[in-house]
C-alpha cells in the first residue's frame, strides 16, 4: 500500500451523496421514444435494436420493496484520458452492484479497453475500492486508448465476458468511447450475447454534453485546479507587476475548459476557438487583438497581465486549418525531395511549393513553429497539432507586432513574456465535492441501469445545480446523442461533440464582461479546491454549468 498524505486520509471518509431517489427502492419511469439529434433514418438503419429507446428516469418507489435479484458479474473499463472522478464512478458502481446482492462482483479491465480484448483483468474487492474512493487518477486499473471498434474485438472480449460471467459492462469514456460503446451494446445485442453496455460521460474538455448530460465528470475539478494557479500567477503578476504571461489550457478542441478558467478568473485575454472561427479571424488578427490590449494597458503604466489561450486553437484558425491541410499533402507527396534539402533551406522549399495564399500565412510564422509545422507528424502523417507551442507562437508574433507599433508610436512601454501550460496538472487532481458526488451518483446510478437489464444507455444525473438530493439520476440511450461524420474519409455514426456555444450564458456572460477585464486588473484568484467546509465554498458546481441552466 502506498503513504498516505494526511489529507488523503481525511478525504477517503468522505461518503459521497446520492440523489434521494437512489437512495432505497427505486422504481423506473420510461419518457417518450427517442431520436438521434441528426441524421436520423441512417442512425436507426445502423442500430436497430437500440434506436428509439425511451429517456428513463428512477424515483422513489414509495412501495418501500426493494425487490431481491441474483448477483451479478459487472466489467468496468477506464477510456482515453484521466479524468478526476474517474474512481468513484467505480466505487459508485461497486456499491450499486453490493446493494443488488452482496455476491456480485466487478472485474476492472487493465489499461483501458485493450484489456478486454486481451484479456487482462483484475477482480475489484472491497479492499480495493476502499484504497481509492475519492481520490484522484485511473491508476486503479489504468486507463488506455485503444478504439473498440471491430467485430474482432467486440468478439475477443465476449470470450472473457462469458468465461467471468460478466453480464454488463460498464465503459467509461469520453463522446468516441461512448460511441463504440453503443456500438458494442448493438451488436452484442444483435447476437443475443447477454452483456449489456452501459457508458459513463467522462473528460476534462467539457465536450461530452448536452440537453440531458449537463456535464461531463472531471471538468469542475480540472477547471478549478487550473483557475487556482492561474489565480496565483495573476496574484504574482499584479505584485511584480512587470510579466505577461501566456498560458495554454488542455481541452483537445473545444474551448469550454479555457472559457471556464475564464470566467472563474477574471484574465486580460481569453481567446476563444469557436468564435475565431466563427469570425473567420487570421492568426495576425488574433495577435493583433492581443496587442492592441497589451498597449491599452500598457498606457495606463501596466505593464502585465495574463492571456488564456485554448490548446485546439490553431485548428480552428481557419487559414491554419488550410495551410495544415495543404502541408500535409505536399509533404506526403514530396517528402523525399523535402528530406534532401538542407535545413536551413527547407522553410523556403516549403514557401515555394505552397499556394500563395499558404505560403504567406506559412512565412509569417516564426522559425521554431514553422519548423514543428514540417517535422512533428503522427503515424498517419497529420501534423500534430498538440504540439505546437501556440502559448509561444503568440507571445513571440505579439512581441513582434508591439515593436511595429512602437515604430509607429502607438505603443509605449515593456513587454516581458512567460509561458505556461496547465494539462496534466489537473486531470488527476482528487475530485471536488461536486465531481466525488456526481461520480459516485453515476456509478451508483449505472449500476441501477444493470439491474433493469437495459443496454445501449448512457448513465445520467442531471439537475446539477441544485443540491445532490433533487438531482435526477436516469438513463439516456446513446443513439440519441449521435450524427454521421466524415472519419478517416468515411461517414461514420458518432456523439456529437459539444463546442462553446456562441450565443449561449457562460460565453455571453465572459463577451459582458472582457473589455472591462482586459483593460483593467479585474484579477479573481480563487485559491485550491476545499474539500471541508462551508457549502457554499466547497460544492459550488462550474459557472458554465450555472450559466447554461439560467439559459434553460
Ligand atoms: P479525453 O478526450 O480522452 O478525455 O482526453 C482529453 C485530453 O486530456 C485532452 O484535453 C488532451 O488534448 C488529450 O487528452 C491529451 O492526450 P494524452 O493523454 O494522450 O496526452
Amino acid at each position: 500500500m502506498t503513504k498516505k498524505s494526511p489529507l488523503q486520509v481525511a478525504r477517503a471518509a468522505y461518503k459521497p451523496k446520492l440523489p434521494s431517489a437512489l437512495c432505497g427502492a427505486v422504481k423506473v419511469i420510461e419518457g417518450e421514444a427517442t431520436q438521434s439529434v441528426a441524421n436520423q433514418e441512417e442512425i436507426k438503419e445502423l442500430f436497430p435494436t437500440t434506436y428509439g429507446l425511451p429517456v428513463l428516469k428512477f424515483d422513489v418507489d414509495s412501495t418501500g420493496k426493494t425487490k431481491s435479484k441474483a448477483p451479478i458479474n459487472v466489467g468496468v473499463i477506464l477510456s482515453g484520458g484521466q479524468a478526476p472522478g474517474g474512481h468513484n464512478v467505480i466505487s459508485g458502481l461497486f456499491d450499486g452492484i453490493k446493494s443488488i446482492n452482496k455476491e456480485s462482483r466487478l472485474y476492472g479491465f487493465l489499461l483501458g479497453p485493450a484489456g478486454l480484448v486481451d484479456h487482462k483483468y483484475m477482480e475489484l474487492t472491497a479492499d480495493i475500492i476502499d484504497q481509492y474512493r475519492n481520490t484522484g487518477g485511473f491508476d486503479i486499473i489504468g486507463s488506455g486508448r485503444t478504439k473498440l471498434e471491430k467485430k474482432e474485438q467486440f468478439d475477443k472480449g465476449l470470450e472473457i465476458l462469458k468465461e467471468l460471467n460478466i453480464k454488463a459492462l460498464v465503459i467509461i469514456g469520453g463522446d468516441d468511447s461512448n460511441t463504440n460503446a453503443a456500438v458494442l451494446a448493438e451488436y452484442y445485442k444483435q447476437i443475443n450475447a447477454g452483456v449489456q453496455v452501459i457508458g459513463c460521460p467522462k473528460t476534462i474538455d467539457g465536450d461530452l454534453k448536452n440537453d440531458v448530460i449537463e456535464v461531463s465528470f472531471g471538468f469542475d475539478t480540472a477547471c478549478k485546479v487550473y483557475s487556482e494557479v492561474i489565480g496565483n500567477i495573476q496574484r504574482d503578476c499584479n505584485s511584480a507587476k512587470k510579466y505577461w504571461h501566456f498560458i495554454k489550457l488542455m481541452g483537445r478542441s473545444a474551448s469550454h475548459i479555457a472559457l471556464e478558467c475564464a470566467l472563474q478568473v477574471q484574465p486580460n485575454v481569453c481567446i476563444v476557438s469557436e468564435e475565431v472561427e466563427a469570425k473567420n479571424m487570421t492568426l495576425k488578427d488574433v495577435v493583433n487583438y492581443i496587442a492592441d490590449i497589451v498597449a491599452l494597458r500598457a498606457a495606463d503604466g501596466n505593464n502585465f497581465g495574463t492571456v488564456l489561450i485554448p490548446e485546439g486553437l490553431i485548428e480552428f484558425i481557419p487559414a491554419m486549418k488550410a495551410l495544415i491541410a495543404e502541408l500535409n499533402d505536399l509533404l506526403a507527396l514530396k517528402a523525399t525531395e523535402f528530406a534532401a534539402v538542407a535545413k536551413e533551406n527547407q522553410r523556403q522549399f516549403v514557401i515555394d511549393n505552397l499556394s500563395a495564399d499558404n505560403a504567406a500565412v506559412y512565412a509569417s510564422l516564426p522559425e521554431s513553429v514553422a519548423r514543428q509545422l514540417t517535422l512533428d507528424r503522427d503515424p498517419h502523417g497529420n501534423v500534430q497539432v498538440s504540439l505546437i507551442e501556440t502559448e509561444k507562437l503568440l507571445s513571440e508574433m505579439v512581441a513582434n507586432r508591439l515593436a511595429e507599433m512602437a515604430k509607429e508610436g502607438k505603443y509605449v512601454g515593456k513587454f516581458s513574456a512567460l509561458h505556461h501550460f496547465f494539462g496534466y496538472e489537473g486531470r488527476c487532481a482528487d475530485p471536488t465535492n461536486f465531481d466525488a458526488d456526481y461520480c459516485y451518483a453515476l456509478g451508483f446510478n449505472a449500476a441501477q441501469l444493470i439491474k433493469i437489464g437495459v443496454t445501449g444507455y448512457m448513465s445520467s444525473v442531471r439537475n446539477l445545480t441544485k443540491p445532490s438530493v433533487q438531482w435526477i439520476a436516469g438513463g439516456i440511450p446513446i443513439t440519441m446523442m449521435m450524427n454521421m461524420e466524415r472519419r478517416h474519409g468515411e461517414m461514420k455514426p458518432v456523439i456529437q461533440k459539444a463546442l462553446v456555444k456562441l450565443d449561449g450564458g457562460p460565453f455571453k456572460k465572459f463577451a459582458a464582461q472582457r473589455e472591462k477585464w482586459a483593460r483593467e486588473t479585474a484579477f479573481v484568484y480563487p485559491g485550491p479546491i476545499q474539500y471541508f467546509g462551508p457549502s457554499e465554498v466547497c460544492d459550488l458546481p462550474p459557472k458554465t454549468l450555472v450559466y447554461e441552466q439560467q439559459d434553460k
